[in-house]
């Protein structure tokens, strides 16, 4: 009987533990990208975090690229591209837009910050 309680004591401590090892879920993101510019343009989140970014575009096809995490997603109207990364790296890491066949799309500029865990 002490072993058993012994036992589910060790296990809630472990489920303590597992649930302080910090998000599971992803944070979810809608961006929308346009001539030109990003909505948001910037968003936040804290590192280690598992980011989840659905990225839309209304009028021609944009990107989103973060080359600190060696991210480059394109999304073509009515064709949105999701997408997930885990926040490791803490700091302040711009985006934009790579097709940039139209001028604008060099104008086109957001950022990504990752607040470091304290
Ligand atoms: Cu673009």
């Amino acid at each position: 009987m002490r072993r058993a309680i012994l036992f589910f004591v060790a296990l809630m401590v472990a489920v303590a533990a597992a649930q302080d090892a910090g998000p599971v879920v992803a944070k979810p993101f809608s961006v929308t990208a346009r001539r030109y510019a990003f909505d948001p343009p910037r968003i936040e989140v804290n590192q280690d975090d598992l980011v989840k970014i659905e990225l839309h575009t209304e009028d021609i096809a944009h990107s989103m690229t973060i080359d600190a995490y060696r991210i480059a997603k394109r999304a073509s109207p009515g064709q949105p591209v999701t997408f997930e990364f885990r926040a490791d790296r803490p700091g302040t890491f711009p985006y934009y837009c790579n097709l940039q066949i139209e001028d604008g799309c060099r104008q086109m500029r957001g950022e990504l910050v990752v607040r470091p865990r304290r």
